[in-house]
């Protein structure tokens, strides 16, 4: 791809509409754009002004459209350079041939994603900026238009941009101790450790901010966990208010996996109810258990519910063991209309709550415990979201950075070794915004757009 080529594109969508842009932009955009456009008057074209006139084939003289020409002159327009637009009848075949006059006379076709990608090059917005674009052209639904324009705005990148700068201001005091440490004496870790948990913590305010936002855009998955017969699928109905799931005395009714929505407070909840862990010889349990184990591995919460007038609570606790250990969860002792206090308790590390399925004791204090689980109160309207995984991971291989920086440093390593994982960690950062991000990334983020844009 050359930069310096003029380039253009049908900007609007495929099909008949009621207009149709053809967009061109590059050094001396306008000019051409002006050889296929007749109007009246000859004073020079003003930037932002709309002109009216015909599209002509300047070779031939025919008149293809009566259309309007907008001259963005550089570099406030959209790609930076000089950019022309020309809106004409929304018909695909007169687009097409504006389009062929334009590369006859100079241009050649965009790539998909150039525009904006030159955009990005010219410093008119950032590698998170160009991907909100995206994200706005794609909306489709107002919680992703609001997503879209905050990011859009700006306001993640700002964030990044800051605590960029932060780390870079480490960066520089631990390396001027590398080259200048007989000046100015060895390095004291005491002296960096603050700044860099603070930034570890605003990395992690970010993570979890951006869990809070898929999780109240898609729901909290949460999974009802637990032996055969404990009353999860009991559970399940009187948390929905509707006997969704079948309920038996028989252990093994569950088989497999049950998704359901409801919400509690206004917080998407997608419950899923599963087969009763067990050693078992039937294929079709086995299954059911295996995919028992699957929601629980992917589940935000885990409810493990166990009966408290069950004997062996050991068997229960081994199950537990075995669930994903960075998943939360809260413990659910069921059948307390069966039980009496003190009441059977697994472990003393997760929240436990004594519910009774069959009666609906319990079951607000449990509703709470969900909430509470979930950890939704950092999502604050002053910190920005991220909601593209590849942000997601950029700020996860960051906060590792610093985590392994840390480590070094109250281990008292040599300050090149702090160093390099500080770096690590700022280019992690670096690759949100673009600022170190590398062409086969750019390449890959703007070949996701559509041609025009
Ligand atoms: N007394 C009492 N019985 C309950 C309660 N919850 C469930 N049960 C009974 O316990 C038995 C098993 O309930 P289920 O909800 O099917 O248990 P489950 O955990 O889904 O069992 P599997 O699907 O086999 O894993 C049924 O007979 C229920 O009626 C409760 O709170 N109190
Ligand atoms: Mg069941």
């Amino acid at each position: 791809m050359n930069r310096s080529d003029i380039i253009a594109a049908i900007a609007t969508p495929p099909g008949e509409g009621g207009i149709g842009i053809v967009r061109v932009s590059g050094v001396g955009a306008i000019e051409l754009a002006e050889r296929l456009f007749q109007r009246r008057g000859c004073k020079p074209l003003q930037s932002h002004r709309v002109y009216f006139g015909t599209v002509h084939d300047p070779d031939t003289g025919r008149v293809l459209d009566r259309a309007l020409l907008i001259p963005f002159r550089a570099p406030h327009s959209y790609t930076g350079e000089d950019v022309a637009e020309f809106h004409c009848h929304g018909s695909p075949y007169l687009l097409r041939c504006v389009l062929e006059l334009l590369c006859r006379l100079g241009a050649r076709p965009a790539e998909p994603g150039e525009f904006t990608l030159r955009a990005f090059l010219n410093g008119k917005l950032d590698l998170a900026q160009a991907e909100a674009v995206a994200d706005l052209i794609r909306a489709r639904s107002d919680a992703q238009l609001r997503s879209a324009l905050a990011l859009h705005e700006g306001k993640l990148s700002q964030q990044i941009q800051h605590l960029s700068d932060a780390l870079l201001g480490i960066i520089a005091s631990v390396e001027a101790h590398i080259d200048f440490s007989e000046e100015i004496g060895e390095l004291e870790p005491q002296t960096l450790i603050p700044s860099v948990q603070s930034l570890i913590q605003q990395l992690e305010t970010l993570l979890q901010g951006a869990r809070a936002g898929r999780i109240l855009r898609e729901g909290a998955r949460v999974a009802l966990i637990g032996r055969p017969n404990v009353g999860k699928s009991s559970l399940l109905n009187a948390l929905l208010g509707e006997e969704r799931a079948i309920v038996t005395e028989v252990p093994g009714t569950t088989r497999d996996t049950i998704e359901e929505s409801f919400q509690i407070e206004g917080v998407p909840i997608v419950i899923l109810d599963t087969a009763g862990l067990r050693a078992s010889a039937d294929v079709v349990e086995q299954m059911g258990i295996e995919r028992a184990h699957r929601a629980a591995k992917q589940a935000d919460l885990i409810l493990f519910v166990y009966d408290l007038t069950a004997p062996d609570k050991e068997v229960d606790r081994e199950l537990l063991r075995r669930l994903p250990p960075e998943t939360p969860k809260v413990l659910v002792g069921n059948k307390a209309d069966l039980s009496r206090p003190p009441f059977a308790t697994l472990t003393a590390d997760e929240p436990t709550v004594i519910i009774s399925a069959l009666t609906g004791a319990g079951l607000d204090a449990l509703r709470q415990a969900i909430l509470n689980a979930l950890q939704l109160a950092c999502l604050g309207e002053e910190t920005a979201t991220l909601t593209h995984q590849r942000h997601i991971h950029a700020v996860q291989r960051a906060k590792a950075g610093l985590l392994q920086a840390l480590e070094s440093l109250q281990a008292g390593m040599p300050p090149d070794i702090v160093a390099i994982d500080l770096r690590g960690a700022w280019l992690a950062l670096g690759e949100i915004t673009g600022a170190s991000a590398d062409d086969e990334l750019v390449n890959r983020i703007f070949r996701e757009f559509c041609i025009g844009k």
